[in-house]
């Protein structure tokens, strides 16, 4: 017999973005994304004196099946790798046609997206924007202040993370701190890493 399911609420901490349940909790340090970051210098110096956290996620519950809404909460923290801000591994949807929205409660962050011809876009992230992702356009969120970033999003409930394509080549834009500001410059090993 199919198991009825009912309606169900999830309490969202609205100051600090922790969901109760906290649902499925995925923690990610810099030794989880260390190719990731441009300067591998200060990658090395910064997991000598330990193993920063760079981010949480909190995922509802919800089955990977069309027709559901998967949403969570990520909180990313301030931080710098040398002038690379603190972000998000970034992932296209493993169903690539699928929309995606992010609704910023706390911090200052970018959200930059890249098409799958390599075009980019950003967004500013700040308390009450609601960034719309395009279909077929990856997503990365960048923390760019001096505390933390904390979103809720929802997507389709079979949309999947596909991370292979953005591990291999990163994006074409990266986000650094010039004089405490944040810039969006070229990554210069994007187009050495292109096939
Ligand atoms: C957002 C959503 C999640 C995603 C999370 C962290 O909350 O897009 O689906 O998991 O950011 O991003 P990533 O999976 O790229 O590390
Ligand atoms: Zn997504």
């Amino acid at each position: 017999m199919a198991i009825l399911r009912q309606p169900f609420n999830t309490h969202l901490n609205l100051g600090n973005g922790v969901l109760v349940p906290e649902g499925v909790k995925v923690v990610r340090h810099l030794s989880d994304m260390k190719d990731m970051y441009q300067d591998q210098d200060a990658v090395q110096h910064l997991l000598k004196d330990g193993d920063p956290l760079i981010y949480v996620v909190y995922n509802v519950e919800v089955p990977e099946e069309a027709g559901e809404l998967q949403h969570c909460t990520s909180i990313v923290y301030p931080g710098r790798v040398g002038n690379e801000f603190f972000m998000t591994k970034g992932h296209f949807h493993s169903r690539a046609g699928t929309a995606e929205i992010y609704l910023t409660l706390r911090g200052r962050g970018i959200l930059l997206m890249q098409a799958q011809d390599g075009r980019t876009a950003t967004l500013d992230m700040f308390p009450g924007s609601v960034s719309y992702i395009l279909p077929y356009w990856a997503h990365r969120s960048i923390n760019v202040g001096p505390e933390p970033l904390v979103f809720f999003a929802v997507y389709p409930g079979d949309a999947g993370h596909n991370y292979g394509v953005i591990e291999e080549k990163g994006f074409a834009k990266m986000v650094l701190a010039q004089d405490d500001a944040p810039v969006v410059v070229d990554n210069p090993r994007y187009a050495c890493r292109r096939t």
